[in-house]
């Protein structure tokens, strides 16, 4: 909500509200059990089988998912002036222990980064307007990846963010969603000189969120959301060398800038799971949430993608939608570039079928990317979508192999479109309709205990965590119990000149008492959002 009011103004946002508020209230109480079965009809028809060779490969690994701010997959092996942007990243998406996908798209609407989060964890499509973790996440119903993991497989979980928890209304959904632990920016030392417009700095975020990630009992789900590469992309002078492109528009430009501090603030992440022992035992998956250059300025972009403004259409916007997905498993060496397409909405049977979990009893719109029959038409949030060999686009048809639109297509090619668009715009409708009219309420999947959100309370995360590993004693699970009871944080080697200019109390943050303090005391982010 705050976060509407600073787009909308206070004016129209109470407008805004008020009219949802009405709509949301009449929708739900005509609910009934007939539009759950056609959701429930479609969701189990479009069911995918889990691979056999894939299934379960994952089991009892820690699953940590970083989001790649604004992200997109164009940066993946580009050279900027001749310089690899991302080279860790690169080496992540060519490596054989990760399943790369190179036609992976988002699908997001005006939610954002909270869309994407909807739809990887819950893998239900967000609202056609506004953000459906704004709108609804106080009061639905959720199924998502938490809780599922920590019912089936008995993982805890927690997300990792330097920005307020209020944002995206996190707070409030992170409970429904069945996330134990929630470390927004009251748990970092935000100091103004530690901070970009939209939070903790990457490299930040990571090497501070150790102290905490090392008390989680294993198997454990943990959520790293990052923000430095994200619009406009600005970045202190003293936290990069990498030289921006010159196109003249400064976000672009920027971009390329920012994108290269994350990818460095991610290998020294991996450099530290690698140093303490985490990385053999966790499956790291990486997104990139949406785009990061909105359409308008692709045209000041495609000069840097050996592309011509002047040529520039519809198709290009709609292919730039790709983001990566990148599944790395430490010990895997069938992994590399996968060709299959999908998004953000079929995350979460994937993973949780690497996992070893059935989801065969659950509602999910997407399909796991690794089955035989995973669906590969994939849905944008305004109804256009991209298949394998066609882009569809305000019912224009794009020919995926030359770009060029197919102004008459065959009766056959017609009627194949025909029936995909329908398709999209079913499951669009049915996911909508679910969301309104709060359908999972009326829905406990097989073995699935609902969620209680009064459960979880997101004040003294640390103090909760080390709670539980006094009691479970010796059979404490946790990396710092494995550790010999020590930290781990002497294993994190970062060169973020921050962490020297704040060294005095340094020492104080990574002793358990004063995150504490600093966490009940600090309201400091306030200028983060
Ligand atoms: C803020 C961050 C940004 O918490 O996740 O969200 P976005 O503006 O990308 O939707
Ligand atoms: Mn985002």
């Amino acid at each position: 909500r705050n976060y509407l009011v600073k787009y909308l103004g206070i004016d129209a946002f109470t407008f805004y509200d008020g009219v949802k508020t009405a709509k949301n209230n009449r929708v739900r109480s005509e609910a009934s059990s007939s539009d759950l079965n056609k959701v429930l009809n479609f969701t189990q028809k479009h069911y995918a089988k889990p691979n056999s060779q894939m299934y379960g490969i994952a089991k009892g690994k820690n699953i940590i998912v970083i989001h790649l701010e604004s992200f997109q997959q164009f940066l993946i092996n580009y050279r900027l002036n001749g310089k690899e942007v991302t080279p860790f990243l690169n080496s992540l998406y060519n490596d054989k222990s990760t399943y790369s996908f190179a036609n992976f798209f988002n699908q997001v609407g005006q939610g954002k980064t909270s869309d994407a989060e909807n739809m990887l964890e819950t893998s239900v499509y967000g609202l056609p307007q506004g953000s459906l973790f704004s709108a609804l996440g106080t009061d639905n119903t959720f199924q998502g990846a938490p809780a599922i993991l920590s019912q089936t497989e008995g993982y805890s979980s927690a997300v990792f963010h330097g920005n307020k928890g209020s944002f995206w209304n996190r707070n409030s959904v992170y409970k429904n969603l069945g996330y134990q632990y929630f470390f927004d920016s009251s748990y970092f030392n935000t100091d103004s000189n530690n901070l970009t417009e939209y939070g903790l700095k990457d490299k930040l975020l990571f090497h501070d969120s150790v102290k905490y990630l090392e008390r989680l009992q294993q198997p454990f789900y943990a959520k790293f959301i990052t923000v430095s590469n994200h619009f406009p992309y600005t970045i202190d002078k003293k936290n990069t060398d990498f030289k921006a492109a010159d196109t003249g528009d400064s976000s672009v430009d920027n971009y390329f800038v920012t994108a290269h501090y994350l990818d460095q603030s991610i290998k020294e992440f991996f450099d530290y799971l690698k140093k303490s022992g985490l990385y053999n035992n966790s499956m790291i998956v990486l997104y990139g949430d949406h785009y990061g250059i909105s359409n308008s300025r692709n045209l000041k972009l495609a000069s840097l993608l050996g592309k011509s403004s002047s040529t520039w259409t519809d198709f290009d916007n709609a292919q730039l939608q790709r983001v990566p997905f990148m599944i790395h498993i430490p010990g895997q060496k069938n992994g590399g570039i996968q060709q299959q397409y999908g998004g953000e909405i079929d995350v979460l049977p994937t993973l949780l079928h690497l996992a070893g979990v059935d989801t065969s009893s659950y509602i999910q719109f997407g399909t796991d990317l690794f089955s035989k029959q995973h669906d590969q038409v994939v849905a944008f949030r305004n109804e256009n979508f991209v298949t394998p060999n066609y882009t569809v686009v305000d019912g224009n048809i794009y020919d995926n192999k030359t770009g060029v639109q197919i102004t008459h297509p065959s009766t056959a090619l017609a009627n194949k479109i025909k029936s995909e668009s329908n398709k999209v715009n079913t499951e669009l409708s049915l996911s909508d309709s679910l969301n309104n009219k709060n359908l999972l309420r009326f829905y406990i999947p097989n073995g699935f205990t609902p969620v209680n959100p009064k459960n979880y309370n997101y004040k003294n995360d640390f103090g909760q965590i080390t709670q539980i590993q006094k009691q479970l004693g010796t059979s404490s699970t946790s990396l710092w119990s494995r550790n010999g009871n020590k930290t781990t944080i002497d294993d994190y080697n970062s060169d973020a000149p921050e962490l020297n200019t704040t060294d005095s109390d340094k020492e104080n943050q990574s002793s358990a008492s004063s995150s504490i303090n600093a966490s009940s005391s600090s309201s400091a982010s306030s200028d983060a959002n």
